[in-house]
């Protein structure tokens, strides 16, 4: 029979993407709780504001990765993140959890749920084009509501970010997903008629519902893809109420883009969508459309498999599968290809099985990347 050891701390693993973290688990009370002090920290913006943030996710993604409902203390023992005597942050994890197992609740983060600071930096914050850093300026400067920030000096981001804010803070639905994601296949179809669309981000992963909608625009001939955003972004004038084209920088070999961030070098539009609605039943004088983001990613055939990966998240996976292949095997991962640290030897994936297999990772399918 399995030590006591190994059976408390069976399956969950050190680096997130190395574990089965499915959409539904079994400790959510515990894991929303450490999100919201993971995202309290980020909003912070203090010295140690990411670190931290850190250490509270990636206890909150051991706790998504646990086979089981944590009802104990006792249970927590190994877990990493969580339990390790040589981490003030992870015990910082631990003493929540502790609290919630006990209590029922944590005072620290009902506290922090109810003030002020948290519920005006969740609300500026969900502004399209606002992160931290300008939602913090305008709590410190006094302003709390939507209406107090209307006559400030907003960029192109956030003015249409205002504008839409009530549809853009309502969640897209899978239905809604798809039915964009068909209106881009329809007109790239009249473009090239072998151009394939994709759907990436929490959508590929299983979700019911997100906050945009990810699309890879990919075709099976390399260069081909070239010159087809504008094409479809020309033929799509009449869907959009916004669009943001950002350029490729056309060196999108990894060893020349930005290492260590999610940023990539694809030609790509951050957009809002004007999406119809079916005629609704209710009547009413509700408007007949809904704004939705969207992202349109253009991807070459030789790095598809990268983008794939690399676009459908979650976040912290992304950052997981970089770090473990980073420090275990020494090779550098984006979503444009990988490379070994030493020799820059760029090695090549056809499949996202095939870039598991070589950084020697089980694979895990989208559904089991939720952490
Ligand atoms: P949600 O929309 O349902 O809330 O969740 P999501 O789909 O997982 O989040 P997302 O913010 O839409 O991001 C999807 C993935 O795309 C995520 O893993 C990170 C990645 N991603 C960005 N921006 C960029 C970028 O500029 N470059 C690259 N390579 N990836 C990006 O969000
Ligand atoms: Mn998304
Ligand atoms: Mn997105």
């Amino acid at each position: 029979p399995p030590t006591k050891k190994s059976r408390l701390s069976k399956g969950v693993n050190m680096y997130a993407c190395q574990n089965c973290t499915p959409l539904h688990h079994f400790n959510s009370r515990l894991t929303d709780a450490l999100e919201i002090l993971e995202q309290h920290a980020f909003f912070r913006l203090d010295q140690n504001a990411e670190s931290r943030a850190l250490a509270f996710r990636r206890g909150s993604a051991t706790l998504k990765a646990c086979p089981h409902k944590i009802t104990s203390v006792d249970s927590l023992k190994n877990l990493p993140y969580i339990d390790t005597s040589n981490s003030s942050k992870a015990g910082h994890c631990k003493k929540v959890i502790t609290e919630i197992l006990e209590e029922g609740f944590s005072d620290e983060v009902e506290d922090i749920v109810n003030s002020d600071f948290y519920k005006t930096m969740k609300l500026f914050c969900g502004i399209w084009g606002v992160g931290p850093s300008t939602a913090k300026k305008w709590f410190d400067s006094g302003h709390r509501h939507l209406n107090d920030i209307k006559n400030l000096k907003l960029n192109k981001d956030q003015t249409v970010g205002l504008e839409y804010y009530e549809d853009l803070n309502t969640p897209v639905s899978k239905d809604e997903a798809l039915c964009v994601s068909e209106i881009v296949k329809t007109v790239c179809m009249e473009i090239k008629k072998d151009l394939l669309v994709t759907l990436v981000g929490g959508f590929r992963r299983g979700k019911p519902a997100g906050h945009d909608v990810d699309l890879l625009i990919s075709h099976p001939t390399q260069g081909e893809e070239k010159h087809v955003l504008p094409k479809v972004m020309e033929k799509l004038k009449d869907n959009f109420l916004y669009t943001d084209k950002k350029m490729s920088s056309g060196t999108t070999h990894p060893q020349y883009t930005g290492k260590s961030s999610t940023m990539d070098q694809f030609e790509k539009c951050f957009s809002i969508f004007k999406l119809d609605l079916p005629k609704s039943t209710k009547n009413g004088n509700e408007k007949p459309w809904k704004a939705i983001r969207v992202d349109l990613i253009v991807v070459p055939t030789d790095q598809y498999p990268f983008a794939l990966l690399g676009w459908t998240g979650t976040k912290h996976f992304e950052r997981e599968i970089r770090r473990y292949t980073k420090t275990e095997k020494k090779v550098v991962l984006t979503s444009h290809g990988m490379y070994t640290t030493d020799t820059k030897q760029s090695i090549e994936a056809k499949t996202e099985e095939e870039i598991f297999k070589k950084l020697d990772l089980e694979f895990r399918p989208p559904s089991e990347r939720c952490c």
